[in-house]
């Protein structure tokens, strides 16, 4: 019997909670084994481990029940609720739920109604115009699955930055540990701080390798060998995903943190500058062309000062204007994660989030904020038991005994994230909004709708004089859901005028807007806000994966809102409002 992964072991799981859905099970049962699934993909350490430790009931989304499922997946390989699952439907129907757009109802149908059994029966029978004879599934309906099946194609094995990120940093961190090790990195876009990433990169300064490679490839977090070397060495981890690791003397490692932190285009520009001054440059050394000795950088730095450049910010190596804004001298002043005084969007047990408004804030005043806005959902989105209109003042009144207690050391500002209704309402009228300290509107719901609809619909959010941020703009899920088919020059115009501010959604899921849309807003000179919408106090430190997109997208502090101080922040607000 081979050993299951992580990644396998989630993936039975979410193959469970489809099976789940497309019996028509209850919800909660469906999204015990969906939160199960995402737990085990994304954890940092081996899940047998944890289960040799006895650990796995105090993982989060892992009960008895889920905890006696692990066991028998690890101890026989199989789960044998699966099989009785499968003897009642056809796994082709689940795969079926992986084209965009495709939900539980009506792969069952197409199952029942038309005994389709697989993606490609489904092609075929929207191809031949089968599946708009049902009753109300449309021409357009039945184009629309072409498209996700071809969209489907396109999707690629990249992973979120959140995912990779934690592993990479487990990863190095160990390393560093080893013995001869000097000092290291995570290169590769993941430094870059791209949304999603294809492999890890790791990179070692040290004079010896072999204990580096040895402890590599025997690291918890490896599930399979597929090169081992001594320069360099790749491992499929856990999760599927695939990690190198290089290593270098320090004299040569200047150059190949330059080189492997990419990106791609951004050396070719690099190598280009190189030639011009009678050098070619690769990850080893600057070379002469006239067969001189070597040009050795042990600092990235001195890559860029023989080039004539100042250091340029691993986030805009991507080839968009970095290199001319280097050459000139130009380059931005962009926003750090220290420059962010609060955290604007969070979730507490007022709706859907795990713990309360002081335990939120402790964590944040430790984090050494000075503010933050409690956003919990208002009652119209169903899902997440809201914010209703009597709620507010218990609320409010639990704000203000909490900031009682920090007596002026650090504040917790009342806010709401206040549903956008279908029509472009929202679950509150603008005087019952004027009681919090600051409104965020946000799009959850029919998010598919025309351009022309749903932009409209936005836009008469935004027409409310007390919505002052609007979160997640474009509602995105990275590698999961496409964003809205807004029209966000007509939004960034309405955000100028109406003195709104946009928020970049630091959750590594959403990461919305996203880089190419949040720059634009900043040229406009559209004012943003970047919030973590923490569920639970861990996930304030999502923060980074925010600000990555922020500077991805050229952005300096002071356009940030939440980058200000307290004082500043409420007369804005004051001004936009009057
Ligand atoms: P990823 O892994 O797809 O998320 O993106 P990267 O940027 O991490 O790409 P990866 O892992 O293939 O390579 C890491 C860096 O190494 C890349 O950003 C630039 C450098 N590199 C890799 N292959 C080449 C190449 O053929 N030419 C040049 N100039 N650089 C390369
Ligand atoms: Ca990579
Ligand atoms: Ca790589
Ligand atoms: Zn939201």
């Amino acid at each position: 019997m081979t050993q299951l992964s992580n990644r396998e072991i989630a993936a039975i799981f979410f193959t469970v909670a489809d099976m789940l859905e497309i019996k028509g099970e209850s919800i909660h049962r469906v999204l015990s084994y969906r939160r199960a699934a995402e737990t085990i993909q994304e954890l940092p350490r081996d899940v047998r481990t944890v289960f040799n430790e006895g650990g796995l009931t105090d993982l989060p989304n892992i009960g008895k029940v889920l905890a006696e499922k692990i066991e028998e997946l690890l101890t026989t390989g199989e789960l044998s609720f699966l099989n009785k699952l499968a003897d009642e439907i056809p796994l082709g129907v689940v795969d079926m739920l992986r084209i965009p757009g495709l939900g539980p109802k009506k792969a069952a149908r197409f199952w029942k109604e038309l005994n389709i059994t697989s993606i490609e029966d489904l092609k075929q029978a929207a191809e031949a115009g089968e599946l708009q004879k049902l009753s109300g599934m449309g021409a357009k309906s039945e184009s629309k699955i072409l498209e996700g099946i071809e969209a489907l194609g396109r999707r690629s094995d990249r992973v979120r930055i959140g995912e990779a990120y934690e592993l990479a940093h487990r990863l190095l961190d160990d390393l560093l540990a080893v013995e001869g090790a000097l000092h290291g990195a995570v290169a590769g876009s993941l430094r870059r701080f791209k949304a999603t990433i294809g492999d890890i990169d790791l990179l070692i300064a040290s004079q010896e390798s072999d204990s580096l490679m040895d402890a590599f490839v025997a690291h918890d977090l490896v599930h399979n060998v597929i090169v081992q070397g001594s320069t360099k060495s790749s491992v499929e981890l856990l999760n599927g995903q695939q990690a190198d690791l290089r290593v270098l003397p320090p004299d040569r490692y200047g150059t190949l943190l330059s080189y492997y932190t990419g990106s791609k285009e951004h050396n070719v520009r690099l190598r280009e500058l190189a030639i011009k001054k009678g050098l070619s440059l690769n990850e080893n050394a600057f070379v002469p062309l006239d067969g001189s000795d070597e040009i050795l950088c042990a600092r990235e730095e001195e890559v860029y000062t023989t080039l004539g450049l100042p250091w340029v910010p691993p986030e805009l190596r991507e080839d968009r204007g970095e290199v001319e804004a280097a050459l000139a001298d130009n380059l931005p002043n962009l926003i750090t994660v220290d420059d962010m005084r609060g955290d604007l969007q969070m979730h507490t047990t007022f709706s859907d989030g795990k713990t309360s408004i002081r335990e939120m804030a402790l964590t944040a005043q430790a984090r050494g904020y000075e503010y933050i806005l409690i956003t919990d959902h208002s009652y119209g989105l169903g899902v997440a038991n809201g914010v209703t209109e009597e709620e507010i003042a218990i609320q409010r009144a639990e704000i203000d005994a909490v900031n009682a207690e920090f007596d002026g050391a650090f504040t917790v500002l009342h806010g709401i994230e206040v549903e956008i209704r279908a029509d472009g309402s929202l679950d509150f009228d603008d005087e019952v909004l004027a009681r919090f300290d600051l409104v965020q509107a946000s799009l959850h719901t029919s998010l598919r709708q025309p351009r022309e609809q749903i932009t409209e619909r936005l836009l008469n959010a935004m027409s409310y004089r007390n919505v002052d941020i609007i979160g997640h703009p474009r509602g995105q899920l990275i590698l999961e859901r496409e964003p809205a088919d807004l029209d966000m020059d007509a939004i960034f115009e309405q955000a100028l005028t109406r003195r709104i501010a946009m928020e970049i959604n630091a959750n590594p899921h959403r990461l919305d807007l996203d880089e190419a849309h949040a720059r634009r807003a900043a040229e406009l000179g559209v004012k943003l806000t970047i919030s973590t919408d923490a569920h639970q106090p861990a996930e304030l430190d999502n923060m980074r994966f925010g600000v990555g997109i922020a500077r991805r997208a050229w952005v300096g502090a002071d356009q940030v809102i939440n980058t200000w101080p307290l004082d500043r922040l409420i007369q804005w607000i004051k001004e936009r409002r009057s």
